[in-house]
C-alpha cells in the first residue's frame, strides 16, 4: 500500500502565471519543492478533486518525464481517481484541450513553455486548463498564485516512478493512470471539421507543401494527419521528430525561427505551401511560394472562406481577435454581419466568448488561430483550414491573399520586438506611455485619436481586465500598440505592434517595413525606445 507523505514546504516568491502559464528556467523548476508547491496550489484552487478525473501532458521538452512523475503521484496523494496522460508524455496543447473537453474531464495540466527555447538550460512551463478545455481564467490563476505564496506543505505519494510509455491503464497507488495515444482523438475530430477527401484529392493532383514541425510537439499528430490519412508525399513533414530541446532551435514558427522552411518556400521550383507550428502545437505560420501570410491576414481569409469547409458550413456565429491583432478579421465580419470582439492579449480571454457561442473563429497576431472546435488555439487546425481552402478554390496561396486585399482592403500590419530588454528600463519605458497625453497631437502625417491602456470588460461574465497595452490611435484608423510580454523567462521584451489601413490595390504589393516606415519611426520616438534601452533595432520582425 503506497503512503502519501505530507512534506512541509515555504513558498517560492514569483509563481505568478503569466500570459499563457507559470515559465521558468529549468534549473528554477527543478530545484526542490518548486513545482510540487506549484501543482499543490493549483490543487487547492480549483474545487473537490476527489474522485475526478485530470489530464497531463506536455510538449515533450527537457524535464517533461519528470514533471509528470510528480503530477501522477501528486494527484494520487490529492484524491484523483483517474489521470489521461499521453503517451510518452505527449500532449500538444490543442489536443489536450480537445481530450478535456471529450472525456468531460475535471480539466487539464500542460507541461510548456509553448515557442521559448527548450534544453536544460532553457525554459520549462506549467499551465491548468479548466474543464471546458481552456487555459484557466484570470480568476483561477490569482486564486492559484495566492495559494502559492502562503503554502506550508504538499502532498506526495511514496511511490516510484511508472511506466508512461505504453498504452494501457495502471494503478498508481489509488490512481488509475491512462496512458493514451495522444493523436488518435485529435485526428478524429479534424476529419470531421475539414473535408479530407478534397484536400487527398489535392495532394493526388501534384500539389506540394512542407510543413515545419520544428522537432516540436506538432511532429507525430502532422504524420499522421498529413502523411498518412491525406497522403501527403512522406517528407512533407520536416524535423517531424521531437526532441528534448528542440534540436537546439528556437521553436517558434516565425520568418527568423522558422528559416529552414522559409529558404525552402523561395523560388520558382519551391512547394506550393508552407507551414509551421511551435514547441506545444498551437501556433501556426502560413505561406505561400514566395509569400508570407501574416497572422492577422490568415485570420481574415479563414473567416471570408470558412463555408468552404464542412465544420463550419453553417457560418460564423462571431469573430474575436486579440487587441494588438490587425483590424483585418473586423472587415470581415462587418462583411459578414456578424458581431467582432477585441480581447486582451492570450488565448484565455476568449474561452467565455467560445462558450456564450458568441463567436467561431478567434486569433491574434502571435500565429494563433483558433475556433470553438477547442479552448486553445491550434497549430495544425489552422494548417488543415488553409489546405481545405486551397483545395476547394485551387488557386495559389498569394491569389487568395491578394484578392482578399482587393475585396476588403489591407491593413498593412507588423509586429516589432525587443527582446531581452532591461526589466527597469522596460517599466519605465511603459510608464513613460502611460504619462503621455496626445489626443489632437500632430505626429508626423498623422493626428491622435486618443490614446489609452487597453482595459477590457468581458461581456459574458463581466470580469475586468486592466493595463493590457498602450494603444495610441490615429485619426485615420492606423495605430501603434506597446506591449510587454508576459511569456519570457529573463528580462523584458517590449512589443511594438503597427497597423495601418491601404484601400489601394495598387499599394498592396508594397514591403509593410516600406509602407509602414513612417509610423515605425514615430512608435520608436514616442517610446523613446533608444534612449531607454539602448537598442537601435529591433530583435525579431514579424
Ligand atoms: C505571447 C503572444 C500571445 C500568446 C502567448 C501564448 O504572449 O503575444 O498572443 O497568446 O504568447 O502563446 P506575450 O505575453 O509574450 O506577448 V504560446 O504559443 O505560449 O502558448
Ligand atoms: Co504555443
Amino acid at each position: 500500500m503506497a503512503i502519501v507523505k505530507t512534506v512541509a514546504t515555504t513558498p517560492f516568491s514569483g509563481q505568478k502565471p503569466g500570459t499563457s502559464g507559470l515559465r521558468k528556467k529549468v534549473a528554477v523548476f527543478a530545484q526542490p519543492h518548486y513545482l510540487e508547491n506549484f501543482v499543490q496550489a493549483v490543487f487547492d484552487s480549483i474545487g473537490e478533486v476527489t474522485g475526478k478525473t485530470l489530464v497531463v501532458g506536455g510538449d515533450g521538452r527537457h524535464h517533461n518525464r519528470a514533471a509528470i512523475q510528480t503530477i501522477l503521484k501528486m494527484a494520487a496523494a490529492a484524491g484523483f481517481a483517474r489521470v489521461m496522460v499521453g503517451k510518452g508524455g505527449i500532449l500538444s496543447t490543442p489536443a489536450a484541450s480537445c481530450v478535456i473537453r471529450k472525456y468531460r474531464t475535471f480539466g487539464g495540466i500542460i507541461l510548456s513553455a509553448s515557442h521559448n527555447p527548450g534544453g536544460p538550460t532553457e525554459d520549462f512551463g506549467i499551465k491548468y486548463n479548466i474543464p471546458a478545455g481552456g487555459p484557466a481564467p484570470e480568476a483561477v490563476t490569482e486564486a492559484i498564485f495566492t495559494r502559492s505564496q502562503g503554502i506550508g506543505e504538499y502532498r506526495i505519494l511514496d511511490a516510484g516512478d511508472i511506466d508512461i510509455d505504453t498504452v494501457g491503464s495502471r494503478p498508481l497507488g489509488p490512481l488509475l493512470v491512462e496512458v493514451f495515444d495522444p493523436v488518435a482523438d485529435y485526428a478524429e475530430l479534424m476529419e470531421r471539421l475539414f473535408d479530407f477527401a478534397a484536400i487527398r484529392a489535392l495532394f493526388a493532383s501534384g500539389f506540394r507543401m512542407k510543413f515545419d514541425a520544428m522537432h516540436a510537439v506538432t511532429g507525430p499528430y502532422a504524420r499522421e494527419i498529413l502523411e498518412c490519412r491525406l497522403g501527403a508525399p512522406a517528407g512533407t513533414v520536416m524535423n517531424g521528430v521531437p526532441l528534448e530541446d528542440f534540436g537546439g532551435g528556437h521553436p517558434d514558427p516565425n520568418l527568423v525561427h522558422a528559416h529552414d522552411l522559409v529558404e525552402a518556400m523561395k523560388g520558382a521550383g519551391a512547394p506550393d505551401f508552407g507551414a509551421a507550428s511551435d514547441g506545444d502545437g498551437d501556433r501556426n505560420m502560413i505561406l505561400g511560394r514566395d509569400f508570407y501570410v501574416t497572422p492577422s491576414d490568415s485570420l481574415a481569409v479563414l473567416a471570408a472562406n470558412a463555408t468552404l469547409c464542412p465544420g463550419y458550413a453553417k457560418g460564423l456565429a462571431g469573430i474575436a481577435r486579440s487587441m494588438p491583432t490587425s483590424a483585418a478579421a473586423d472587415r470581415v465580419a462587418a462583411k459578414l454581419n456578424i458581431p467582432a470582439f477585441e480581447t486582451p492579449t492570450g488565448w484565455k480571454f476568449f474561452g467565455t466568448l467560445l462558450d456564450a457561442g458568441k463567436v467561431t473563429l478567434c486569433g491574434e497576431e502571435s500565429f494563433g488561430t483558433g475556433s470553438d472546435h477547442v479552448r486553445e488555439k491550434d497549430g495544425l487546425w489552422a494548417v488543415l483550414m488553409w489546405l481545405n481552402v486551397l483545395a476547394r478554390r485551387r488557386e495559389s496561396v498569394a491569389a487568395i491573399v491578394s484578392a482578399h486585399w482587393r475585396e476588403f482592403g489591407r491593413n498593412v500590419y507588423s509586429r516589432h520586438d525587443y527582446e531581452g530588454v532591461d526589466a527597469k528600463a522596460a517599466d519605465g519605458l511603459m510608464e513613460h506611455l502611460r504619462g503621455l497625453s496626445l489626443k489632437g497631437v500632430r505626429l508626423g502625417a498623422y493626428t491622435v485619436a486618443f490614446n489609452d491602456d487597453f482595459a477590457y470588460t468581458d461581456p459574458v461574465d463581466g470580469s475586468v481586465s486592466t493595463r493590457q497595452g498602450i494603444r495610441v490611435v490615429f485619426e485615420d484608423g492606423s495605430r501603434v500598440v506597446f506591449r510587454l510580454s508576459g511569456t519570457g523567462t529573463e528580462g523584458a521584451t517590449l512589443r511594438v505592434y503597427i497597423e495601418r489601413y491601404e484601400p489601394d490595390p495598387t499599394r498592396h504589393g508594397l514591403d509593410p517595413q516600406v509602407a509602414l516606415a513612417d509610423l515605425i519611426a514615430i512608435a520608436r520616438d514616442l517610446a523613446e525606445i533608444e534612449a531607454r534601452t539602448g537598442r537601435k533595432q529591433p530583435t525579431v520582425i514579424t
